[in-house]
């Protein structure tokens, strides 16, 4: 009987306050968080936060390391963009066309205050990040890290084709303007991570955050802004076959077997067999220096918009050929072309089968 009364006494008390309390209203609460409050549990002291991108960097991980270091600053937090090595022909000429200096190299990130962008793990990480203090992680991958941090972290993960969208967002939630060479900087991110728009990770908050940014940086035709910036990169001009095929190279692991994927681009299918047969050579002869037990490589060009995969070392091509469609040529074909996330998603699986067989073959 007691509990009854207080129970109902409880709930009358609530309901009171939900009518009479006009402040509370999803509205009026939405008005009042602003962006900045969601890091005030971050202690960001006073040495400078340096915000770095994954190794071997890409347009995404250098543009979106200078715009989202450019909002902190806005919003009063001393940071600054560091880079892991010098950009490549796509990001130079973004830089260039929007005359937004090249940010410094990092070497290694132990004891510095750090925010990632566009990378989750210690292996796609600078050397010295597990002894870096981690503050915040912005990215659009999956889970694949290990990364651990000390306090709390503001963690912001978004399944969008590009890590500039995600800070676009966080702009227009904090409410700060958006000029002409940081609108450049993440437009060109996500040209770059997209293909124009073009790549099966673009989402509508991609397409918005483009229309958005072409209009501040005064780029009046995307297609033609994301050739210009493609034709020098996909010349790979003066650069090695090695130089070239590990130009966007990431590594993987899936039943404790170890594979690398690279992904290099041309701009018509013609390019694209002449590259890869280049790049198939050379891999050929040098596979054994791998510290990989599989590689894969997936080339695409910018026309068609087809790709190819190449497999190499013991079990690989078996692998890819069950993963993916096979040409009765031989050749397996992704038409249209896949971001290596899904190629990822695809062959891991296999090659999880292919280890568990060849250890039971080994058990047995
Ligand atoms: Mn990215």
């Amino acid at each position: 009987m007691k509990i009854t009364k207080l129970t109902f006494a409880m709930v009358t008390i609530l309901c009171l306050l939900i009518f009479s309390a006009p402040t509370l209203n999803a509205k009026n609460i939405s008005k009042k968080i602003n962006y900045p409050a969601y890091m005030q549990g971050i202690d960001y002291g006073t040495e400078i936060t340096y915000v770095i991108g994954h190794k071997p960097p890409d347009s995404d991980t250098i543009c979106t390391a200078i715009a989202y270091a450019n909002l902190k600053r806005k919003l009063g937090i001393n940071c600054e963009a560091r880079i892991s090595a010098i950009p490549n022909a796509e990001t130079a000429y973004a830089l260039n066309y929007f005359e937004v200096p090249v940010p410094e190299i990092l070497n290694n990130a132990a004891g510095k205050n750090i925010i990632l962008v566009d990378h989750n793990s210690f292996a796609q990480a600078i050397p010295g990040m597990k002894d870096a203090n981690i503050l915040e992680i912005i990215d659009h991958h999956n889970l694949i890290g290990d990364v651990k941090t000390s306090a709390p972290v503001y963690y912001r993960n978004m399944p969008v084709g590009c890590t500039s969208t995600i800070v676009w967002l966080s702009y227009l939630e904090s409410n700060v303007a958006i000029d002409k060479p940081m609108a450049g900087m993440m437009l060109s991110a996500i040209l770059s991570d997209t293909d124009n728009l073009q790549s099966n990770t673009t989402t509508t908050l991609d397409r918005q955050a483009v229309d958005y940014l072409k209009k501040k940086a005064e780029i009046k035709d995307c297609k033609k802004y994301f050739l210009d910036m493609e034709e020098e990169f996909a010349a790979y001009k003066d650069m090695t076959e090695k130089e070239i095929f590990y130009s966007d190279y990431k590594e993987f692991e899936s039943g404790g077997l170890k594979y690398g994927c690279a992904t290099v681009v041309a701009l018509t299918p013609e390019k694209r067999n002449n590259l890869k047969d280049k790049l198939d050579k050379w891999m050929k002869e040098n596979f054994s220096n791998q510290k990989m037990d599989m590689v894969f490589l997936k080339i695409h060009d910018l026309e068609t918009y087809t790709a190819e995969i190449s497999a190499y070392g013991e079990g690989a091509q078996e692998c890819a050929e069950k993963a993916f469609r096979v040409d009765a040529d031989g050749h397996i074909y992704l038409n249209p072309n896949i971001s290596r996330k899904k190629v990822v998603k695809f062959l891991n699986p296999v090659i999880k089968n292919f280890a568990e067989y060849n250890d039971f073959n080994k058990a047995a």
